[in-house]
């Protein structure tokens, strides 16, 4: 987008250069046709179109001031003037007639009362504005015998204000060429600039969007955990089950709930650090006795649970044993014991809620029965 909205002004604009350079021919024609000498001029018109032949000394006279112009403008290719007799129009001066001159620029002069031969497909009503007294400029380039120009024309008046002519101005393909060349580094610069800019201004964008993501991700993933443990926590755990609870092809999930035994008095003997670090010590053995697929989270305090997908009560049973050897085992700061309490539901039958109450049931007959031990949730 930023590379059009650079180059679109830039190829509109190509329209209004052109019309810039016409309005330069034109003005160059008007001054060339002020510095002739109408009356002098209509003397050699009347000349050259009776076919006599040019008075050299006349010629030259009259052509002074044009060549004097003529130098001071390189960039106007051939200047000249005409005459015309029954709508023919035919050359009268030409700056390219002084032979040094037409050297120096390279030009090929014109002949007295040589007839101008405009091309069929450039006809235009050209003689007419002229004769009408005002001045005229192609609309673009044309061919003609001396080469391809940009032409413009303007009346020469005698001393009475009389139409004695008109001069005749060629600005050459390669002036235009020249200048459009310029334009078009420029617009080469600004699309290469324009480029590298929204390149940049792509990648500082896509630059923010990632950071923004990575701190929205930060923010969801810190929601649903518990900072202690790292484990899932209570929100954490409900959405992960609740994605993966009604699988067709699963016969029955379980929920182990997992507290710790009087943590209570571990706090108040040693300390409530000591009773952080037993918390993450059982995050650690629950990391330990999980199979793939399941969920572990700390639901808060000491409670933890581990939702077992696709699990049976016996396969329920069998993690509840290898937690509490793992318990027993962990070597820590203190020593401490859980009680689990399960349950096991058909997936299309129960929900989680209702797992969860009679796994909550189950720990409560476990604590009941003396601690470090499981009990299985019967109605
Ligand atoms: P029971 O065997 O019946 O579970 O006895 P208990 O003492 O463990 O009783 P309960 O589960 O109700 O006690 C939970 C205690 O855990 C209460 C609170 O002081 C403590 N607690 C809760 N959260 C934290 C924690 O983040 N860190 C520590 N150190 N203690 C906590
Ligand atoms: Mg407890």
């Amino acid at each position: 987008m930023l590379v059009t909205v650079v180059l679109m002004p830039q190829l509109l604009s190509r329209d209004a250069r052109l019309q810039v350079l016409r309005a330069h021919v034109a003005e160059v024609a008007r001054i060339a046709a002020g510095s002739v000498d109408g009356d002098l001029h209509r003397q050699l018109v009347e000349a050259a179109a009776d076919g006599k032949p040019a008075d050299e000394a006349l010629l030259r006279e009259a052509r002074a001031p044009l060549l004097r112009l003529h130098r001071n403008w390189p960039e106007a290719n051939y200047l000249y003037s005409m005459g015309v007799r029954d709508r023919t129009p035919f050359f009268v001066l030409d700056t390219a007639q002084d032979a040094e001159f037409a050297a120096t620029r390279n030009l090929k002069p014109s002949a007295f009362g040589e007839v101008f031969k405009l091309r069929p497909e450039y006809a235009s009503d050209w003689l007419d504005q002229l004769a009408a007294g005002r001045s005229y400029v192609n609309n673009y380039f044309q061919h003609d015998d001396y080469g391809y120009f940009l032409s413009g024309h303007a009346p020469i008046r005698d001393s009475t204000g009389a139409i004695s002519g008109f001069i005749g101005v060629d600005f050459d393909l390669d002036y235009y060429v020249n200048e459009e060349q310029r334009f078009h580094r420029i617009e080469i610069t600004s699309v290469v600039f324009a480029l590298l800019l929204s390149m940049l201004l792509g990648y500082g964008y896509s630059r923010y969007r990632l950071a923004q993501q990575v701190q929205m991700q930060m923010h969801y993933e810190s929601a649903r955990r518990d900072s202690l443990t790292g484990l899932l926590n209570r929100r954490g755990a409900l959405s992960a089950i609740e994605a993966g609870w009604s699988d067709a092809s699963v016969h029955s999930h379980a929920a182990l709930l997992v507290d710790i035994d009087n943590f209570k008095s571990i706090n108040d003997t040693h300390g409530h650090a000591t009773g952080d670090e037993v918390v993450c010590n059982l995050a650690t053995a629950l990391r330990g006795c999980l199979r793939p697929g399941d969920i572990t989270a700390r639901l808060g305090g000491d409670e933890f649970l581990v939702f077992a997908r696709d699990c049976d009560r016996e396969g329920a049973e069998k993690i509840a044993r290898r937690l509490l050897d793992t318990v027993r085992q962990s070597a820590g700061p203190v020593a401490f014991r859980v009680s689990v309490g399960i349950s096991a539901v058909t997936a299309a039958q129960g929900s989680f809620d209702m797992l969860y109450r009679q796994a909550d049931t189950a720990l409560y007959r476990a604590k009941a029965a003396g601690r470090d031990g499981y009990a299985f949730y019967a109605a």
